[in-house]
C-alpha cells in the first residue's frame, strides 16, 4: 500500500521531549515501512541554517525554510517529522500554508516549564537564567502556545510510548 506524505510539526519549548517523541514516532514508522525524513535542531541548524541565530527574524527564516525542505520531500512521497522549538504561531501557520493545510499535523508537547527546566538537559535554562543567553525561550524570549493542536502531549503524565501511540492512532487515519 502506497503511503500518504505528509509533515508531523513537534512544537513545543527546549528540553519538553519533542525531539525524543519524534524520535519514537519514527521508529514505530520505520517499523510498518513507511519511509521517513526526521528534521531536527540537530541536522538542519548545523547545516542549511547555520548563518541565522535565535532572534525573531531568524527564527521565522529558520521555520520558513524548514516548511519549504519538508514541502520537498512531501513532494519525494516521505512522512517528514520536524521538531522545533517554533514559537511564533504566524510561523507555524506559515508552515502550514506552504505545506497545505491537508498534510499537518501539529503536535503540541506541552510540558510545563518548571520541568523542562529542572531537566535542563544542556545547561541552556541555567545560562539564560544567569544572562548568558539573551532571547531564550521561556525565560527571555516568548512561546505563543498552540490554540488548537491536533496533538497535545504533556510529558509529566504521558509516557514516550504512550505518546508514540496516540500519534500513531491520529495518523494511521491519514496515512
Ligand atoms: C531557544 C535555543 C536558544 C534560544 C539555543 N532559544 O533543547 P535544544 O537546545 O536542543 O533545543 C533548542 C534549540 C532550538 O532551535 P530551534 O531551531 O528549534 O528554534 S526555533 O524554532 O525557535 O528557531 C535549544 C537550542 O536550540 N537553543 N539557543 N535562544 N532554544
Amino acid at each position: 500500500k502506497k503511503q500518504k506524505p505528509m509533515l508531523l510539526w513537534f512544537t513545543g519549548l527546549s528540553g519538553s521531549g519533542k525531539s525524543t517523541i519524534a524520535d519514537a514516532v519514527e521508529m514505530a514508522l520505520f517499523e510498518r515501512g513507511i519511509h521517513t525524513y526526521l528534521l531536527d535542531g540537530d541536522n538542519v541548524r548545523k547545516g542549511l541554517n547555520n548563518n541565522l541565530s535565535f532572534s525573531p527574524e531568524d527564527r521565522t527564516e529558520n521555520i520558513r525554510r524548514i516548511a519549504e525542505v519538508a514541502n520537498l520531500m512531501i513532494d519525494a512521497g516521505l512522512v517528514v517529522l520536524a521538531s522545533f522549538v517554533s514559537p511564533y504561531r504566524e510561523d507555524r501557520e506559515n508552515v502550514k500554508r506552504i505545506v497545505g493545510y491537508n498534510n499537518f499535523v501539529e503536535v503540541f508537547v506541552n510540558t510545563p516549564i518548571e520541568e523542562c527546566e529542572k531537566r535542563d538537559t544542556k545547561g541552556l535554562y541555567a545560562k539564560a537564567r544567569a544572562g548568558e543567553i539573551k532571547n531564550f525561550t521561556g525565560v527571555n524570549a516568548p512561546y505563543e502556545a498552540p490554540m488548537i493542536p491536533d496533538i497535545e502531549i504533556d510529558t509529566t503524565v504521558v509516557s514516550v510510548d504512550e505518546a508514540v501511540l496516540v500519534i500513531m492512532g491520529v495518523i494511521a487515519k491519514k496515512i
